[in-house]
Parts: C-alpha cells; sequence; structure tokens
C-alpha cells in the first residue's frame, strides 16, 4: 500500500511540474494552481498534524462508568447511598459551616472570609464534581436545579478577569495567613488558588458531561485563559503548590481540544525543580519534597512528601505523557511506582504514612498504629494506578487500585454515608493514642477534603471495570452488571457480569455482540489469586501452591493463555456466550518485608481483595494481644446480619495474661474473630488490629 501511494504521489508531481511548467500555460494560471496547491498543502499538513495529535491518548481507553450499569450487591449500595446520603450532607455541610456563605460574601464584595482554609471552595466544586457524575446515571431534576443555583453564585463570586478565589475576592484587603497580598504570591507556599482551578475544572468537565450545560465550563475557561495569559514560559513562573491544576486543565483539553491547556499543565509539571532549596536538609519542606519540588519531574525517582500531592502529580503527568507522547514522563512514573509498590504501599493499599506533613515515610517506614493513611491519598493512588493500567496493560496497576479501593479507601467512608475517616490506621491500642490518628468516624472536618473526595470517587468506580485497545477488551474489576461498548468494526457490544465478589470467587462473563465478533477478551486474574499478596515485594502469602485457574467457555474448559496478569480468550465470541471463572478464596496469611520492622513476627488476613482485622467489640475488648500461631486453623463465616453482610474470619488464638503480682505470664485460648477492614469503626471505639504477632514475643506491649 505505502509503494502505491509513493508512486501515485511521484507521477502527480511529474504531470504537475510538467503542467505549471508548461510554455502553453499563460503566467497567471501558473500562479493561481501554484496558490491553490500551497493551500492545499497547508491544509493538508494541518489535518494531518492534528490527526497526529488526535490520535494520541492512551493506548487503552476506559469504557467511561456511564456505559457501566451496576446491579452488583457490594457496590450498588455505595453508590445510592453516596448519591441519597453523602452528597445532600456534602452540600449540607458546604452551607452549614459557611463554605457556601464564602461565594456570596465573594458575589457582593464585602465581608470576612468564614471558614478555615482558602482551599474550602474546592469543597463545594468536589460535590458539585459528585453530584454532576451522578446525575448522569440517575437524572434528577431537583438537584439539577440546585447545582444550577450554585453555579449562579459561583459565576458572580469570579471576578471580571476569570480569577476565582473566595478568600481574596471577599476582602482583598484583609486576606488569611495563607492568602499572599496579592494574587499568586503565595501560590508556592499554601494559598492554592490554581489547586482550587484544578477542583473546579474537574467539576466543570463533569458537569458539562452530566448535563450538556456550559455554565460551569465557562467559569472554567474564563479561569483557566487568565491563568494561561499569568503562567507560562515567558511569563510568570511558579510550580503549583498543590497538584490537581494538571489533571483539570487535561480535562479542559480534552473538552475544547485547544493545546494551550495541555501546554499549560505540561508547563507546570515541567516547573517543578527550579527552586533553590537545600538539598542537604531532611526536614521535607526545606528540601523541597513537600511539594515534589526538589527535582524536574523526569528525574524523580521515589514517592516523596505529601502524599495526595504527589499521586495527583503523577496522574497528572501519566495524562499529559498519553497526550503528547512524552517518554520522560512515563519512564519517572514507572520508577516512582516501583518505589513506592516496593517500600511505600501499607497491606491496606493505604499510602502516606507520616502525619507531620501529610507525606509518605522513609523507604519501609511503614508503622501501624500512626499510619496517617489520608482517604484523600487512598483515592488519588486509585487514580494513578487506573492511567498506569491505561499506559501500560498490566493487571499490576489494578491489583494495587483494587486493594486500596476495596480496603484503605473505602474505611474512609463510614457505612452510613455521612461520617468519615480523614486518617485510616492499622491499629488501635488502648495504651497509645495518637492526636493526628482517628478511632472513630466524624462527620466533617475543618479541613474536609476527604468527605468531599468520596463524594466523586464513588460514582466513577463502575469506570475502573472495564477498558478497550481495539478489539481487545479488559475485565479488571469484578462488578456485576453490564458494560456497553462498541467493536473496532462498529458493532455494539454488551459485556455482563455476575457474581457475589468479593465474598465468592465464582464470577461469570457473557457477552452480547450485536454481530459474530473476533474479539480478545483479557479477564484480569487478581495477583491475590496467584499467590502475589500484591506487586513488589513488601508481602507474600504464606508460600502455597498456586491454584491453576481454569476458566470455561459456554461450560467447556479453554486453553490458557496469559499475558500481563490477564486471562487471554481469543475467539468468534456469538451472542450468549459466556465464561466462567472461580478464584480461589483462601484464607491467605501475609507476610511482610523483614524490613517492615513493625511486622516482624506478624501476620496479616486477607482474603480475595479484602484485608481483615480484629476489633474489640469481637474479642472481648482487646485485640493487641491476641496471637496467632504460626500453624493456627481459620475459617470464614457467612454474617448477613453483620455490618451490611460480611464474611468474617474465625479462628483461635493464644492470649496471654499478666498475673496481678506482674510476675508471670500464663496463656489461655480462645476464638477470635477478623471483620473486612473497610468496616471496621462501625459499632463504637476500642482496640483494632491488622496484623497480628504468630508468637508471643511479637506482641508490642504487654505491661498494660
Ligand atoms: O491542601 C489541600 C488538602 O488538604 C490536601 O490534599 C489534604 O492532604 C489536606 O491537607
Ligand atoms: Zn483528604
Amino acid at each position: 500500500m505505502a509503494g502505491y501511494g509513493i508512486f501515485t504521489f511521484k507521477r502527480y508531481f511529474s504531470v504537475y511540474f510538467y503542467a505549471i511548467s508548461s510554455p502553453d500555460l499563460n503566467l497567471k494560471r501558473q500562479q493561481d494552481m501554484i496558490r491553490t496547491t500551497v493551500i492545499c498543502f497547508a491544509i493538508l499538513f494541518i489535518s494531518c498534524q492534528s490527526f497526529a495529535q488526535a490520535k494520541k491518548d492512551y493506548p487503552i481507553q476506559a469504557i467511561p462508568f456511564t456505559n457501566v450499569k451496576v446491579t452488583d450487591n457490594f457496590w450498588r449500595p455505595r453508590l445510592e447511598i453516596n448519591r441519597t446520603v453523602t452528597i445532600p450532607a456534602s452540600f449540607e455541610q458546604c452551607k452549614a459551616t459557611g463554605r457556601i456563605k464564602n461565594f456570596e460574601m465573594a458575589a457582593a464584595r464585602e465581608g470576612k472570609f468564614c471558614t478555615v482554609y482558602p482551599f474550602d471552595d474546592t469543597d463545594i466544586y468536589k460535590t458539585i464534581e459528585g453530584a454532576s457524575y451522578s446525575l448522569k446515571v440517575h437524572p434528577d431534576p431537583k438537584l439539577e436545579a440546585y447545582i444550577d443555583t450554585l453555579i449562579t453564585l459561583i459565576k458572580s463570586a469570579q471576578e471580571p478577569d476569570g480569577y476565582l478565589y473566595t478568600a481574596r475576592t471577599i476582602d482583598p484587603m484583609n486576606v488569611g495567613r495563607m492568602v499572599g497580598s496579592e494574587r499568586w504570591v503565595k501560590e508556592r507556599e499554601h494559598s492554592h488558588e490554581l489547586y482550587n482551578a484544578g477542583h473546579l475544572y474537574e467539576a466543570a468537565y463533569a458537569h458539562y458531561l452530566a448535563t450538556g450545560k456550559k455554565s460551569l465550563l465557562n467559569i472554567a475557561l474564563d479561569n483557566a485563559n487568565l491563568i494561561e495569559s499569568v503562567f507560562g514560559p515567558a511569563k510568570r513562573h511558579v510550580a503549583p503548590g498543590h497538584q490537581v491544576i494538571e489533571m483539570g486543565l487535561v480535562k479542559l483539553y480534552r473538552i475544547t481540544g485547544e493545546e494551550k491547556y495541555l501546554n499549560l499543565a505540561k508547563y507546570f509539571l515541567d516547573e517543578r525543580g527550579r527552586v533553590k532549596y537545600d538539598s542537604m536538609s531532611k526536614d521535607v519542606f526545606r528540601n523541597g519534597m513537600y511539594w515534589q519540588d526538589h527535582k524536574p519531574v523526569t528525574t524523580q525517582t521515589e514517592a516523596v512528601g505529601h502524599a495526595v500531592r504527589a499521586v495527583y502529580m503523577y496522574s497528572g503527568m501519566a495524562d499529559v505523557a498519553a497526550l503528547t507522547g512524552d517518554k520522560d514522563y512515563v519512564n519517572a512514573i514507572d520508577k516512582i511506582w516501583e518505589n513506592a509498590v516496593n517500600k511505600k504501599l501499607y497491606v491496606t493499599g493505604g499510602i502516606g504514612a507520616a502525619g507531620d506533613g501529610e507525606r509518605f515515610g522513609n523507604d519501609y517506614e511503614l508503622p501501624n498504629a500512626t499510619a496517617y493513611c489520608e482517604t484523600c491519598a487512598s483515592i488519588g493512588n486509585v487514580y494513578w494506578n487506573h492511567r498506569m493500567f491505561l499506559l501500560h496493560g498490566d493487571s499490576k496497576y489494578i491489583d494495587v487500585l483494587e486493594k486500596s479501593l476495596y480496603n484503605s479507601l473505602l474505611s474512609g467512608i463510614g457505612m452510613d454515608g455521612k461520617t468519615f475517616f480523614y486518617t485510616n490506621t492499622l491499629q488501635i491500642k488502648d495504651h497509645f493514642r495518637h492526636p493526628d490518628i482517628e478511632t472513630k468516624r466524624s462527620t466533617w472536618f475543618p479541613c474536609s477534603c476527604c468527605p468531599t473526595n468520596v463524594t466523586r470517587i464513588l460514582p466513577s468506580v463502575p469506570g475502573y471495570a472495564y477498558a478497550q485497545r481495539g478489539d481487545d477488551v479488559y475485565v479488571n474489576l469484578f462488578i456485576s452488571g453490564s458494560a456497553d461498548m462498541k467493536t473496532s468494526k462498529g458493532t455494539s457490544l454488551t459485556i455482563k457480569q455476575e457474581s457475589n465478589y468479593p465474598w465468592d470467587g465464582n464470577i461469570r462473563i457473557s457477552l452480547e455482540p450485536q454481530r459474530t465478533s473476533r474479539l480478545k477478551l483479557l479477564v484480569r486474574v487478581p495477583g491475590w489469586a496467584a499467590q502475589k499478596a500484591l506487586p513488589g515485594d513488601l508481602y507474600h502469602f504464606k508460600p502455597a501452591d498456586a491454584v491453576a485457574i481454569q476458566p470455561k467457555v459456554n461450560g467447556k474448559p479453554v486453553e490458557i493463555k496469559m499475558d500481563k496478569g490477564y486471562l487471554v480468550i481469543d475467539r468468534e465470541w456469538r451472542k450468549g456466550d459466556y465464561v466462567e471463572l472461580s478464584l480461589p478464596m483462601d484464607i491467605q496469611k501475609v507476610y511482610g518485608n523483614d524490613l517492615l520492622a513493625e511486622n516482624v513476627g506478624k501476620v496479616a488476613l486477607q482474603r480475595g481483595p479484602l484485608m481483615y482485622c480484629a476489633e474489640a467489640v469481637d474479642n472481648s475488648g482487646k485485640v493487641s494481644t491476641l496471637v496467632l500461631p504460626a500453624g493456627g486453623k481459620l475459617s470464614v463465616e457467612s454474617r448477613p446480619d453483620l455490618l451490611g453482610g460480611v464474611v468474617v474470619l474465625k479462628g483461635e488464638a493464644t492470649v496471654p495474661t499478666i498475673a496481678q503480682d506482674g510476675t508471670s505470664i500464663s496463656t489461655q485460648v480462645r476464638s477470635f474473630t477478623a471483620i473486612p477492614y473497610y468496616a471496621w469503626a462501625h459499632r463504637g471505639e476500642g482496640e483494632m488490629t491488622v496484623w497480628f504477632p504468630e508468637k508471643i514475643k511479637a506482641i508490642d506491649i504487654i505491661s498494660r
């Protein structure tokens, strides 16, 4: 084909040059021909350029959550509670706490900023984002009308040139300590002007997609145009103090196709690593690591600093890399990911070990009782790992995503939908309480980033379940329901899933192509089903032979081919063809890398994607002294009556008791119960632990 093209091209040119140089043609006609040709070539060149640009994106495309219908027993109630409880409660809190009043005062240009943080505006943006996503799958005219009133208010709070930041607009002469005396001057510290903008763009994208209305989008574009006029290579310089604007700008680019937004996203990323910090200092604020500003992004190799900032930045880098083809970004986030999963990831999928600076700890610094694990960091970890999958098509990223989602992230959301954890610790001890670490969920926080972030992640969960690269169709998460997509030939295809995941490993996937079609179905075999606790070498299961997973198509076993953690079934699919899969749901004993000092001699319990923990309420009031001997047997018990319906783990523990006079210890054998970690702290406060000593000598402290 290519040879044919070149040949035709050459022939066309010889005819053309003959024509324009022919003495038979008058000069005027020759000039006209040349002009027309130049214009044609210019158009061709521009079209080729934009075609090439338009083609650059993630090699794998997620099936959007709007094409996914959820009937799942585990997720459907959670999405419904988010819609009916969390989103309304979040709007109510924004009103009750003065966040909406801030916009009213900014609109009036008078008053006094009445909440704590200048980024409190984002709680409204994030809730609008969550509400819009929810509207898209569940129309609700009342909610839509309420959002419209908020958007009108936001518009009146916006300054004529597009600037939008209530903390200054209310009274520019009296701004708080985090806000600079002029626009942007404290951006690199803590003003969050660009962070607010980023969340505004994310909300505007969601609202436009959900409703087709441009009201919020226009506010966002006016703001982005202002920012683009202020910041850039030959303009003002700054590395945003808190990342998220990069992802937001990419979304504006996706809607408008205007490259200036993509360029600005890249510019903000490339601004990092330009300030002179004290590289010898161990203090993350002095060495720049807190903001991931210690080095240019392309030379960063470790997950450091404030965890939410970090994962939002890595997500932004993935987006920009996908859209521009920048390999250096991909190399950097690949290395950072390796560092995170090999040295900085909790067994629950949580990240950000240290409370001071809400940041990643050092390598292998993963304490249990002071584990910070901000809910927002888990949300960002899901965003990041999803993007890594879309870049590389490897199931290991979904393993991390799934671990975070079902454990550290869900722990952040109370089952009532209106109480939340900001921190998600792995251990509560009676004799040790840390002021940073929460022991019960709250309805709201002075800094309420987590509850409002929850409103937007939950409706997007179905969007992580499926993906497609041409006729390669990925099934990543096991969520009952269906997904609609099109094959490369434009044939409609519906995929249906039925399972009782995460409680049961039996999964049925059926395909309904409109016409018989050749497709590769790639079904993820979770790492945990193949004897891999998590990617990396931080955690491993008690060694056992991996159980071979034998899928059946239409009831008959098929030959297995594995690729990057996926079962690949490549065949002609007819309407009604189905795949059955049985994932082993044995209870797994998980052990930590020897370098995880706090977990030496301890074991954690996992079943399917869920981590388990023991709580005082099920275990005679105390869990810090429960010893689970290595050979101890464990069993499962289904408890539909408990915590919204869970499977609990049961076993026998050895419990030491110190004699009254303190001179001797005796031990008793007692039965113990563990519940899914995400469900802890719903039945009062008390001790909780994810890791259990296997021997008495590994108990932390038994003197109290
Ligand atoms: O700074 C804005 C948000 O507040 C961060 O993402 C959270 O970690 C909290 O500090
Ligand atoms: Zn948060």
